[in-house]
């Protein structure tokens, strides 16, 4: 079993992101019963080379993953979100870390609408849950580059891209408490976090059909 696991850098004027965080936590202790391998993608939409989707399949590439779980910040979130579904559109509230902002443009020109998560999301968010970490089903991972991701993802494996990625999702993270420090509203701890999302992973650690 490998997986591989990326978070992204900091946007949007903070100088932490949870994901990228629990990435480093992760590539340090590891994942029992799994090979796990690590990226950390930067927030810059679109396809060209310095772009979030560029470093995720050259991670792909370089990795030969099974399973794929890709993590984000959502900063007003209170739970660990299990996103359910990937949509194709980018429109932006704020521009990425190139300075650029889309509206209205799709991910994939002449995709499908949509893709649902093909982890198993809800025995993941009850892992969570059963570890005492707040935790929800999402039905919309925005509109950003964490959505973008996700669908560049689902789609390049449905249209066979990737020939070893069986399954892969997206789990949206809230802030940390030294970000709600700074900028107010909930967090959870780096330490929860962990907890939530290795009990989530190992979910993932079972044969695959
Ligand atoms: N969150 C943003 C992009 C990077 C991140 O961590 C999002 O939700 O799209």
């Amino acid at each position: 079993m490998q997986i591989l696991l990326t978070g992204f850098e900091p946007f949007g004027g903070s100088s932490f992101n949870p994901s990228s965080a629990l990435v480093a936590a992760f590539a340090a202790e590891g994942l029992l019963g799994c090979v796990l391998t690590t990226a950390i993608l930067p927030v810059i939409g679109g396809d060209g080379p310095t772009s979030a989707r560029a470093e995720l399949r050259r991670a792909i590439e370089a990795h030969q993953p099974h399973t794929v779980v890709c993590l984000g910040e959502a900063s007003k979130a209170t739970h660990i979100a299990f996103e359910r579904v990937a949509v194709n559109l980018r429109d932006e509230r704020i521009a990425d870390n190139a300075g650029r902002q889309c509206r209205d443009e799709p991910v994939v020109a002449g995709g499908p609408a949509a893709y649902f998560s093909t982890l198993p999301t809800r025995a993941m968010r009850d892992a969570c849950e059963g570890e005492g970490v707040p935790a929800l089903l999402s039905m919309s991972a925005g509109s950003f580059t964490c959505n973008e991701i996700f669908y560049d993802l689902l789609h390049a494996s449905s249209i066979g891209d990737f020939s070893t990625v069986r399954r892969g999702g997206f789990i949206h993270l809230p802030q940390l408490p030294e970000q709600a420090a700074v900028r107010g509203g909930t967090s959870i701890s780096l330490e929860h976090l962990m907890l939530g999302v290795r009990s989530s992973l190992r979910e993932l650690i079972l044969p695959l059909g």
